[in-house]
């Protein structure tokens, strides 16, 4: 039997297969041809090893009959023999060295070529030895930003995206500064743009645009971005668009616009990529070319009505960009041409699950287990934030690291609630603690706690923190032995992926959420930043299959509880609306919608 391959390592292969052809400087259509189908295969929503059984490979987007086969071949052979042949050309080092920052296919093709270097480490050891500057187009100075972008690399395990609970917060710094920094009335608007704004999980840089207030003039503006103190390295600067490094790696652009440029400026650079292909198309097919600046009709025959070839459309709003194509304004979170152009296009995109529709959360910890604040420090937090509910669900036993709670401290726990919660209901304050356990899942399946203990709970949530590198078969059996355990009425961060740190486990999730669906146990969207685990794709798998979110912090400390937000991004980000998630119902009408109270 030939190895099995998850999404990710099918994706793996065929994504190197493009970044050898990048650096033997084939055609760019062939190479994207590779690296948008291998974004696909890692955006799947179902296990590719089915698909391929299932004889439907070709259904993927972005995937024809070559590349089909190629992953055919591969599932079957255990490896592609086409790619073999390419790796007998390019040394893989050499596709290691496209990864440093600044790097790209044709420097790391000349390095190899030139200079005989075919690794990083060999990379590094030229540039300290000062041998680049042998080649044309090399100085002292590149040499020396190789070197920082090789340790740039290195601190982050080669993997030079970052976490959106990193990226986003520096970048709202970074605005609020760049503000400070300036005299009031210079700027108008400025706003995140690119994969920050549309919440994507791990980000590759920053964008932000703006436009100058009455008082502004764009010298000013980029001079004062330069010199912020977050900015560690000015990359490139111009006249209305400069590029900075920061102390973390993350590079940032920050473009200057003019007002009237505005919607169509804000639209193209939130992207996605493929988002703006579509959008393109949609607009080509109605006479206008669309670019950052607006629309120019193309005199060609479509829909451009009376405009004459040549004649331009600007838009200060997003909402008139897209309202001019006959489209529903999109949602950041939606723009991954998964669709939504089209179901803009005939107003049927939903109505989007926001934060302000989460009446409570049904996961979160306290003193009793490893949180660092009392169940009532815990429940304050919860009702500043305007929740009517809050579910404590400490460790269970069974865990070894925290002091988990068995039966006996449960009932403890109990009275503790019992008495907060009848001092609200005294004071009128429309608040109800929920008891509940984060119950361990064990390595063989069993959960952490005995059925008589679970039964006398409110909600209990099942997750695994142990033994996350049980094979396939072994982690997906033992997860749905709990999740058909009749008491288990959440299953926790069902990957138990750190972002940045840890891979995901490498359970059959869509066996793991077919199960879910059939027993009623609803699926959570850990929305801790790290985790984000349902994660978008998954999350549209879960409520496709029918299975109900929930959508939690997780918190361990009351300002975790604000990290909620990227929960709710990673649902909307699903598509999901306010029904699909239980936590946007009152105490009662959720707890009735949980397994064990059906019927
Ligand atoms: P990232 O930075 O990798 O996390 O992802 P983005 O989406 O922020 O991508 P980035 O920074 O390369 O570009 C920002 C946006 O600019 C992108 O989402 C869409 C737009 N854009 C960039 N390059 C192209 C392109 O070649 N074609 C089109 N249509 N749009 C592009
Ligand atoms: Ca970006
Ligand atoms: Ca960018
Ligand atoms: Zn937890």
């Amino acid at each position: 039997m030939p190895t099995r391959f998850t999404n990710q390592s099918v994706a793996e292969q065929i994504r190197l297969m493009g970044d050898i052809l990048l650096i033997k400087g084939e055609n760019r259509f062939r190479v994207l041809a590779f690296q948008n189908a291998a974004e696909s295969i890692s955006n799947l929503g179902q296990d590719i090893n089915g698909v391929y059984a299932a004889g439907r490979l070709q259904d993927i987007p972005n995937i024809g009959k070559s590349i089909a086969n190629d992953i055919t071949e591969l599932l079957e052979t255990g490896q592609i023999q086409y790619l073999e042949q390419l790796k007998q050309e390019v040394p893989l080092g050499v596709v290691d060295m496209m990864q440093v920052p600044d790097m790209g296919p044709k420097k790391a093709a000349r390095l190899w070529q030139e200079l005989g270097i075919t690794s990083v480490a060999e990379l590094r050891a030229a540039a300290q030895e000062g041998k680049l500057r042998t080649l044309s187009g090399f100085g002292a100075k590149s040499e020396e930003k190789i070197l920082r972008g090789i340790e740039l690399m290195e601190r982050r395990g080669g993997d030079t995206r970052l976490p959106l609970g990193v990226a986003r917060p520096a970048v709202l710094d970074l605005v609020a500064s760049l503000a400070a920094a300036l005299p009031s009335g210079a700027l108008d608007q400025v706003e995140p743009a690119g994969s920050v704004r549309r919440w994507k999980e791990t980000v590759g840089d920053l964008d932000v645009l703006a436009t100058l207030g009455p008082a502004g003039n764009a010298e000013q503006v980029m001079a004062a971005f330069r010199s912020l103190p977050q900015v560690s390295d000015v990359v490139v600067s111009g006249a209305t668009k400069t590029r900075v490094r920061l102390a973390n790696g993350l590079e940032c652009d920050l473009r200057v616009v003019e007002p009237r440029h505005w919607g169509a400026a804000l639209q193209y650079f939130t992207g996605s990529k493929e988002h703006n292909v579509t959008l393109r198309e949609l607009a080509l097919k109605q006479g206008w070319s669309l670019n950052e600046y607006g629309l120019t009709a193309t005199g060609k025959p479509g829909g451009a009505g009376q405009a004459v070839e040549g004649e331009e459309r600007f838009f200060t709003r997003e909402e008139d960009l897209y309202g001019f194509l006959g489209l529903d304004w999109v949602p950041p979170e939606m723009r991954e041409d998964r669709g939504e152009i089209d179901a803009a296009r005939e107003h049927r995109l939903p109505r989007l699950v926001q934060r302000d529709d989460l009446l409570g959360e049904v996961h979160g910890h306290s003193t009793w287990s490893d949180g660092t604040a009392s169940i009532a420090e815990m429940a304050t937090a919860a009702i500043q934030r305007g929740y009517r509910y809050w579910l404590v669900s400490d460790h269970s036993t069974g865990l070894g690291i925290v002091g988990g709670l068995d039966g006996e401290r449960l009932q403890q726990q109990a009275a503790e609630i019992r008495d907060l919660n009848v001092r609200w209901a005294a004071e009128g304050v429309d608040f109800r603690l929920l008891q509940g356990i984060e119950v361990e899942i064990l390595a063989d399946g069993a959960l952490g706690l005995p059925d008589e203990v679970l039964a006398l709970l409110d909600i209990v949530v099942a997750s695994i923190h142990s033994s996350q590198r049980q094979d396939r078969e072994t982690i997906t059996a033992r997860c749905v032995q709990a999740v058909r355990n009749p008491h288990v009425d959440i299953l926790g961060h069902p990957t138990g992926r750190l972002l940045g740190r840890r891979p995901p486990s490498d359970i059959d999730l869509e066996h793991v959420l077919q199960v879910c669906a059939e027993t009623g146990t609803v699926v959570e969207i850990n929305a801790n930043p790290s985790r984000l685990d349902l994660n978008d794709v998954y999350a549209r798998r879960a409520v496709d299959l029918g299975c109900r979110i929930a959508i939690s912090t997780d918190a361990h400390a009351p300002g975790e509880m604000d990290l909620v937000a990227y929960g709710v991004a990673t649902a909307r980000r699903a598509w999901l609306a306010p029904e699909d998630v239980i936590n946007t119902r009152p105490a009662a009408a959720m707890l009735a919608l949980l397994k064990d109270r059906r019927g």
